[in-house]
């Protein structure tokens, strides 16, 4: 901890060792995620804190901002945001900055690796050829991915990226958002249900947070071809998982690929208990690289705060 320096930072979880030192080196780092009793630390020291860091998938509540009243920052080392109080830190005039850009392409790639893991069964044939099963029978048949119907439900960034893949495997690209994208070519639906009825492979790329809480439900699973596959990259809030559960085990979708969950790092017993179903541990954007160039993101946005100069990653 950089005791001399008063510029003071409040480390919500832990980060990868880079970013922690290099933060460390910089400026007084408080990490709560090491508190025995994270409340009484903040009555001590919330004061002195201005900046907060954290991660996409932890955010930080409500409850520590109020804790903060001299915090001008929150920086996400993700591009999630569904985590953070923005009506609190917009109300106390909190700026906050995501790690833009650099994840898109990871995230996109993973989206395709999920589709073709489950689609194509990559795990079960690994785990064929491991438990020596080949040696006593054939390998089953799998799902043909090339020319199949995506629908991508978001068309950010991370969506759009999930396209340009999914166009290089000759697929029919079709997505909903809020509104028709003039810059893209991909049919577009007016809505959730239309898109889930005429897709191949369901996969969800939009925000989470609290409007979009649990909108992939039963009734989306209803109007998916029973062929069709979920694949999650985005938020597992964004998906009713007991509607999920309920639809694989009854046939009423073929497979889900997921990387996020409602309640991480818990996975339901009944998903795992499922072969039609691959399950990440929320990896969409852990690569070496790309960690790297989200640490880099963050440290930027904490250093120009600090020097008071333009933040480059705010949103608004
Ligand atoms: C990260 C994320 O896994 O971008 C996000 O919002 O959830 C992910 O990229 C996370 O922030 C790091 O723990």
């Amino acid at each position: 901890m950089n005791t001399a320096n008063p510029n003071t930072v409040l480390l919500i979880a832990p980060v990868v060792d880079g970013l922690l030192d290099k933060l460390s080196t910089a400026f007084q780092v408080y990490r709560l995620y090491e508190q025995a009793d994270p409340q009484a630390f903040l009555r001590d020291v919330g004061h002195q804190v201005q900046a907060v860091v954290t991660r996409g998938d932890i955010g930080v509540t409500r409850a520590v901002l109020e804790q903060l009243p001299n915090a001008g920052l929150v920086a996400v080392f993700g591009v999630g945001t569904d985590a953070v109080d923005l009506d609190y830190t917009r109300a106390h005039d909190i700026a906050v900055t995501i790690t833009s850009g650099v994840l898109t392409n990871d995230v996109a790639d993973l989206a395709m690796g999920l589709l073709l893991a489950g689609a194509r069964q990559l795990c079960l044939g690994d785990k064929f050829v491991r438990e020596g099963k080949w040696l006593k029978q054939g390998p089953g048949l799998a799902t043909q991915v090339s020319g199949k119907r995506i629908g991508i439900f978001g068309m950010g960034n991370i969506g759009q990226a999930i396209a340009r893949r999914a166009s290089g495997f000759d697929m029919e690209i079709l997505y909903t958002d809020r509104k028709k994208l003039d810059h893209v070519d991909y049919q577009w639906c007016a809505d959730l249900h239309t898109l889930a009825h005429e897709s191949d492979f369901l996969v969800i790329a939009a925000s989470g947070g609290a409007a979009n809480r649990g909108l992939i439900d039963a009734s989306v699973f209803n109007v998916m071809p029973k062929h069709a596959w979920l694949i999650n990259i985005a938020r597992g809030t964004l998906v009713d998982e007991k509607a999920l559960i309920q639809a694989l085990q009854n046939g009423v979708i073929a497979g889900a690929g997921l990387d996020v969950y409602e309640d991480e790092p818990h996975v339901p017993e009944a998903l795992m208990a499922m072969d039609n179903v691959v399950l990440l541990p929320h990896v969409a954007s852990a690569t070496h690289e790309t960690r790297q160039r989200m640490s880099e993101v963050v440290f930027n946005n904490v250093a120009a705060f600090f020097s008071d100069t333009p933040l480059p990653n705010a949103i608004d």
